[in-house]
């Protein structure tokens, strides 16, 4: 298969979903919405959508069925950014390429886009799904599991650690574990919540969330490694990477050749994963593979 054409492809579907799902810009919030969209529909990879969509793909079923959830993964996954990007955290000019959400409108304006977008995530997810595969109870599951995974035990509190990590010299073990949190959980609930929303059974849930697991694993690392090298559109500015906010980074406590090493074995442990599921999960391989070899 052609994993770019795939990625266009869903990545239209994502971005047509979210345009429709998302209010218009009008009436007296016409400012609110167009700092919501202005920085949700800038571009961006929607990786965490598209895992969604080809996680139920892999089962096989209609993922379409599914789009709000994967719109409501990609709001949640903004609002982090435009927060993160905000003077009292990393303090970032660029997001997607252009003025971040705050440089724009604003502190005040952007800090609200943020929490729009995520409690609009959670009103979309809420809505009845168009499926017979998921039960109330099943979709109860699903957005609990979304909240426990952006929560003070997932990625908000990975941004806590990470934070508090600023400066400090810390273990890999340490290290590992802000980046479970703050950017392998979100990645890993994704691919959950496609499983869920496709009817996966009790093994398949599991070898899904173990393939989740490993590329959020590979996702962080090669975004240290795009740190380091510089390609990364989104951190890649020497000035402004982690390495130089004097962050921990996995190739200044591995080195690149075993950070590199680290990488390949959190996709070859994913794509083992799936070693139950037939040629529907193809997409789920070659985006891991695509992970872990992307230049941004
Ligand atoms: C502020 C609550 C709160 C959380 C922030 C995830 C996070 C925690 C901050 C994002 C900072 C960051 C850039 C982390 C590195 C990994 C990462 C999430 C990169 C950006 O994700 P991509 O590459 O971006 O999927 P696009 O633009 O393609 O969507």
């Amino acid at each position: 298969m052609d994993i770019k054409q795939y990625l266009n492809h869903r990545c239209q579907e994502v971005e047509q979903a979210l345009d429709q799902l998302l209010p218009p810009i009008e009436g007296p919030l016409a400012g609110h919405v167009e700092a919501m969209r202005y920085s949700l529909l800038a571009g961006g990879k929607r990786i965490r959508p598209i895992l969604c969509l080809a996680a139920a793909e892999a089962l096989p079923t209609d993922s379409r069925p599914l789009l709000p959830v994967a719109a409501a993964l990609e709001c949640i996954h903004t609002y982090s950014l435009i927060h993160d990007d905000l003077p009292a955290m990393d303090d970032d000019d660029l997001r997607r390429g252009n003025p971040t959400c705050h440089k724009k409108f604003g502190e005040a304006a952007a800090i609200l886009a943020g929490d729009g977008l995520l409690s609009f995530a959670f009103e979309l997810l809420a809505r009845p799904l168009a499926t017979k595969n998921i039960s109330a109870g099943e979709q109860l599951h699903l957005i609990g599991n979304i909240a426990a995974a952006i929560g003070p035990m997932g990625m908000v509190g990975g941004q806590v650690l990470d934070i508090e990590a600023e400066g400090r010299q810390i273990e890999l073990e340490q290290l590992q574990q802000i980046h479970r949190c703050k950017t392998g959980a979100l990645i890993t609930v994704a691919v959950q919540s496609g499983a869920i929303g496709g009817g996966a059974d009790r093994r398949q849930y599991e070898a899904l969330t173990s393939y989740g697991e490993q590329i959020g694993l590979a996702f962080q690392i090669v975004d240290d490694l795009l740190n380091v090298t510089g390609d990364s559109t989104t951190l890649g500015k020497a000035a402004g990477s982690d390495a130089a906010r004097g962050k921990a980074t996995y190739p200044a406590l591995l080195g690149l050749e075993a950070t590199r090493r680290q990488a390949d074995e959190a996709v070859a442990g994913a794509i083992t994963a799936l070693n139950g599921f037939g040629e529907e999960a193809e997409p789920l391989r070659e985006l891991a593979r695509y992970i872990a070899a992307r230049r941004k």
